[in-house]
């Protein structure tokens, strides 16, 4: 959940973000209100240091909920210095600071709680017990294996473990790592807290029926979102056909609203009189969408070399056509290409 994030990313809309991941715990509870129990797998606050209101919101909610919930520091509230720790907490929530297993009698639920900074007894702790309850899970927040990074939980442990499902904690976006019997998923978080992520942010909800394997299906919980017609988050926007730079932004305006979160990849050639000055188009289009990343990928009237290289090509294609000149004005082309795809063009 990362709640009391400052969002100063987001400049004049962060405290509208803020109020936004509160809809986005609140939507949590309502979403499991046909559940039985509550996961939250770590960095339920974003740092040790968040403001009192923020733990009172999020106890009030849980409790108000009155479902069972389970919660384990991540690496943003590690155990030593956690919001919860100081508070007096609801009967129904379940705050695990240290590995080990939490029973729920009620529900025949069995978790094995994994926090933050407790790795070296992640792999013993992750094990079905034989005389256990009939469901259990493990809630752990850590990295799996990634670029760059060998992670502190291992994709063999999951199948290993012989437990129900285990649900990870950690990434900001859904994704699942089920291994043998055991179905896996990172639940990803449920309002968008870096603009990387996959949108709308969701939620997993996970089916537990005896003797078939749990079922994940994934319910919506976040507001913010990408622009209708965005392809992984991106959208691709063709220039050839604004007239100005005001029919541009005004093209571009009407796919924007407080909640969306923008990549837009100028593509195409830039035909208009006028320059196109993207951080200017950048300044105006921002105040109307959440946040946004605008990328030049267009290709405009002349390119001017700009580096001790970009001029040696120029030079060079300009011998050649002086030496062929029939070819003069293919060399030229190919020298503006060159430019074009050297700063991040595409054709
Ligand atoms: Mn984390």
């Amino acid at each position: 959940m990362h709640l009391g994030r400052a969002f100063s990313y987001l400049g004049e809309a962060a405290s509208a973000h803020q109020a936004r991941l509160k809809r986005a715990f609140q939507r949590v509870f309502e979403q499991a209100r046909e559940c039985d129990a509550v996961l939250i797998a770590g960095d339920l606050f974003d740092s040790p240091a968040v403001r009192r209101m923020w733990t009172a919101f999020a106890l009030e909610v849980i409790a108000d909920s009155r479902l069972p919930t389970i919660v384990i520091p991540g690496n943003h509230d590690p155990a030593g210095q956690h919001p919860f720790r100081d508070c007096t907490l609801p009967a129904n929530l379940h705050f695990v600071a240290e590995t080990g297993r939490v029973r729920l009698r009620a529900l025949d639920l069995e978790v094995v709680a994994c926090p933050a900074g407790d790795a070296a007894r992640w792999a013993a702790a992750l094990r079905r017990d034989p005389n256990g309850a009939p469901c259990q899970v493990a809630l752990m927040h850590g990295s799996m294996p990634s670029i760059g990074s060998t992670g502190d939980i291992q994709p063999s442990w999951i199948e290993a473990s012989a437990l129900d499902y285990v649900a990870l904690g950690d990434w900001h976006s859904p994704q699942e790592w089920t291994r043998g019997q055991t179905v896996c998923w990172y639940s990803g978080a449920p309002e968008m807290i870096l603009p990387r992520q996959r949108l709308p942010a969701t939620i997993c909800l996970v089916e537990w029926l005896h003797g078939s394997p749990v079922r994940v299906s994934h319910a919506i919980t976040g507001e913010a979102r990408f622009p209708d017609g965005a392809t992984d988050g991106v959208l691709e926007w063709d220039v050839s056909a604004a007239v100005d730079v005001q029919s541009l932004f005004q093209a571009l305006r009407a796919r924007l609203s407080s909640e969306t979160v923008a990549t837009v990849r100028l593509v195409g050639r830039w035909n208009a009189e006028e320059p196109l000055d993207v951080p200017t188009l950048w300044e105006q289009l921002q105040p109307h969408c959440l946040w946004l990343e605008v990328q030049t990928a267009y290709q405009t009237g002349t390119l001017q070399p700009r580096t001790p290289f970009e001029s040696l090509l120029v030079q060079l294609a300009q011998e050649y056509g002086t030496q062929t000149p029939p070819q003069a004005d293919l060399y030229r082309e190919a020298a503006q290409l060159c430019l074009h795809l050297l700063r991040g063009g595409r054709l």
